[in-house]
């Protein structure tokens, strides 16, 4: 062994050296502080080798890179950006080091090299991958971007328009892709990588591998006219700034680095890249998108956490085949976990199977999934109108009608047909679990399990703990939702539990707001401008009114003091218009199809007169006011969420609205976003707006936050998801 240490070994086989990366103590390799100190250490050994024919770069780990440690950057990043920018220069000369060393070097990518990670490859000569590893520079979804020379050698490698789709997208790319691209140069099976890198050294010792031409290519000024300049960057231009939207620098910042470096050598080329990488690191957004990296690993660890006591789930079941039933029942198939779809008329099974039918095929039309997966899924899902075979089921999800009396009969009713230690969760969106539970003998094996709709694209499950269910109902339910790859949050039971419990304290404020005379059209223009995917208008008309209003009722019902909604508020004269939304085509707008089947969003007068008899005359409101009367609400309510132990951490009530509504991510989470604003601020707005009442009130403890310094997260961390 020529070196050895807690991150790096260098060793020596028949003249070619293998630099290996194997960080101790670490599931991932990562370049932390220690990574980087060895990393120099590693090549001063291998710059004594004189001999040698070639370096290979490995790793020992299932993966290759993971990148930077994205824990370090909250305090680096929190600082004025002198020390960043010394070891962002640091760690690129070391990488300079790779692109100039002695002898040819090939990178051996067996798992995922993402961000820094593959820049590591990038100073090779060469990259060969395995079939199964993946390779991206994922850092504009921190909000940052590839400060390690990512910019530069990615673009002279495969061209401008190629790198700018890879650094802007931060798309995470399988072989096939990286090799038509020309990002890595070979892909074999994960067994061949060594042998594969082998002969590529002795390729490039033999001369039948270009190494000088491939060093200078990366090391020279981008080859392009003026016009193929203008081309390439204005239309790239156009094209991320249209997606992107005001709220995210980094792909814009991405594209005019590379524009800036274009006419550069390779060093001063890094010299632009590292300025704007600690320019992005400096702002707002990056510190939010880094936060929501790092709450998300915290919920994923809380949910694995759960892994120990939770039960297999080899066989589930769904109750109830509608448009909730099917997507459930498309997840668990898709995700190798067969189900029986039970419903008691033919034609729901039908439209349930049509449902995951219809996801399946536009997987086809894409080409994200093989003819033979998308059958074996179908197949996996076993329409039923009995119980016959109930027996041997697992864990079974009940989404039948959301209505108390009915979800109550249907639970009895399966209890006994099911095995004893079968778990049984209701997909209820608003129904107290603690009252369904009732319906049951054995409500230790009950929780809630609430999908978002459409099913197979949102990502939040909401496992809500009865008074009454055990840690291996919830712990097994968890496990559940991994399997089907959604990001659970366990929560306890209250009227509307967390999403909606939030939501519609957003809601009960835009109703009071357009009571008050507030304009539709402004307040959905200055809502998703704020960041929200869609303005509160808009979204009703997704949740649909008939849905929006039970579920309103509920909230004025579970919290009277601050949640009930304004008599004949602008929800109940929807409702009672018949104007449900967009299921049937009128709501605050009338909903057309487009040509390619979707439904497309008219402003429609009679919708506006309609509006207009709810309203006390016309309000003259700013954007900051139409904001605040509608954030603060919702942030109390986040807030009381927290405070009320429905969930345990700030961090998983930033993440279940970001993942279960698009909470805007580059503001970081609702909770996030106060520590941003200052908890003092925070109060002194809700206090200018208290006169509108309860749903105004801050609470005491959040007073006492205020005036004792406190906030949601640690300062100089701010995501680790523990209360500061
Ligand atoms: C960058 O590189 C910037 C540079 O251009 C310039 C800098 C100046 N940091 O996801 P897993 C942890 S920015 C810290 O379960 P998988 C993760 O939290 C970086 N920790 O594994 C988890 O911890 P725990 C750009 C990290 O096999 C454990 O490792 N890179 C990092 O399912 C296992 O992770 C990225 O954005 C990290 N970079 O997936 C890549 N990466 O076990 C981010 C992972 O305690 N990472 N951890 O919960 C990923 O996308 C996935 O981890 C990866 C592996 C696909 C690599």
């Amino acid at each position: 062994m020529l070196f050895s240490g807690n991150a790096f070994s260098l060793s020596s086989d028949d003249g070619i050296l293998n630099l290996r990366f194997n960080l101790a103590d670490s599931k991932v390799n990562i370049f932390n502080a220690v990574a980087i100190e060895e990393l120099e250490k590693a090549l001063d050994a291998a710059d004594q080798q004189t001999g040698a024919k070639g370096m290979l770069l490995s790793s020992a780990k299932p993966g290759f890179v993971a990148g930077a440690d994205i824990n370090e950057f909250t305090a680096l990043f929190a600082n004025d950006g002198t020390e960043l920018a010394a070891l962002v220069k640091h760690a690129s000369g070391l990488f300079n080091r790779i692109e100039e060393f002695h002898a040819p070097t090939v990178a051996l990518i067996n798992g995922d090299a993402q961000g820094g990670g593959f820049e590591f490859t990038l100073a090779c000569d060469f990259r060969v991958m395995a079939d199964n590893a993946r390779v991206g520079l994922p850092e504009v979804k921190l909000g940052i971007l590839p400060g390690w020379g990512g910019t530069v050698r990615l673009s002279r490698l495969i061209g401008v328009d190629n790198a700018i789709e890879w650094m802007c997208t931060g798309a995470s790319k399988k072989s096939d892709a990286a090799l038509k691209d020309g990002a890595v140069d070979a892909v074999v099976g994960v067994d061949h990588l060594m042998s594969a890198g082998q002969q590529m050294i002795a390729s490039a010792v033999a001369g039948k591998l270009p190494v000088k031409p491939r060093r200078s290519l990366k090391q020279s000024p981008l080859m392009l006219s003026p016009i193929e300049k203008a081309m390439a960057f204005e239309t790239a231009k156009g094209v991320v700034g249209a997606k992107a939207g005001p709220h995210y620098p980094a792909p814009m910042t991405i594209i005019a680095t590379i524009e800036a470096h274009a006419d550069l050598g390779r060093d001063e080329a890094l010299v632009i890249e590292a300025k704007n990488f600690v320019k992005l690191s400096q702002t707002d957004v990056a510190s939010s998108l880094i936060g929501i990296f790092l709450k998300d690993q915290q919920i994923s660890r809380i949910a694995r956490g759960y892994k120990k006591q939770a039960g297999e789930v080899a066989q589930a079941a769904v109750l109830g085949a509608g448009i909730m039933g099917g997507g459930v029942a498309y997840q668990s198939a898709s995700n190798g976990v067969p189900i029986l779809m039970k419903d008691i008329r033919q034609e729901a099974l039908d439209d349930g199977l049509a449902e995951a039918g219809k996801i399946l095929n536009k997987q086809l039309q894409r080409g994200a999934i093989k003819p033979d997966a998308a059958m074996e899924t179908l197949n996996t899902i076993t329409p039923v109108l009995s119980y016959g075979e109930f027996g041997d089921v697992d864990l079974l999800v009940e989404a039948v009608v959301e209505n108390p009396k009915i979800k109550h009969s249907v639970l009895e009713e399966v209890e006994g047909q099911v095995s004893d230690d079968t778990i049984i969760t209701t997909n209820t969106s608003t129904i107290s679990v603690n009252l369904l539970a009732k319906a049951l003998k054995r409500p230790q094996n009950f929780c809630g399990m609430h999908f978002f709709n459409p099913v197979h694209r949102m990502p939040l499950v909401e496992i809500i703990r009865a008074d009454t269910s055990s840690d291996a109902a919830i712990a097994t339910t968890v496990n559940y939702a991994l399997k089907m790859r959604k990001t659970p949050i366990v929560v306890n039971d209250c009227p509307g539990f967390l999403v909606n419990r939030i939501l519609f304290a957003y809601f009960s404020g835009y109703a009071r707001l357009i009571a008050d005379g507030g304009d539709v059209h402004q307040i959905d223009k200055v809502m998703e401008r704020y960041g929200w995917p869609m303005g509160p208008a808009y979204l009703l008309d997704v949740v649909g009114m008939d849905t929006a209003k039970h579920a309103s009722d509920v909230m004025a019902e579970g919290f009277p003091d601050r949640m009930t909604t304004p008599k004949n508020s602008v929800i109940d004269a929807m409702y009672e218009a018949k104007r449900l939304g967009q299921k049937n085509g009128l709501g605050f707008f009338k909903y057309e199809l487009d040509k390619r089947g979707k439904p497309k969003k008219l402003i429609d007068p009679d919708a506006d007169k309609l509006v207009a008899s709810v309203r006390s005359g016309k309000l003259d409101i700013s954007d900051e006011d139409i904001i605040n009367r509608l954030m603060i609400p919702m942030t109390n309510e986040a807030i009381r969420c927290v405070e009320d132990n429905i969930v345990s951490t700030p961090a998983e009530a930033d993440m279940g609205l970001v993942y279960g509504l698009g909470y805007p991510p580059f503001r970081g989470g609702i909770l996030h976003s106060v520590d941003t604003q200052g908890v003092a601020n925070f109060c002194q707005a809700a206090d200018a707006m208290k006169n509108l009442g309860p749903l105004y009130e801050i609470t005491e403890e959040t007073r006492a936050m205020a005036s004792e310094g406190r906030t949601f997260y640690p300062q100089s961390g701010a995501a680790t998801g523990e209360k500061a």
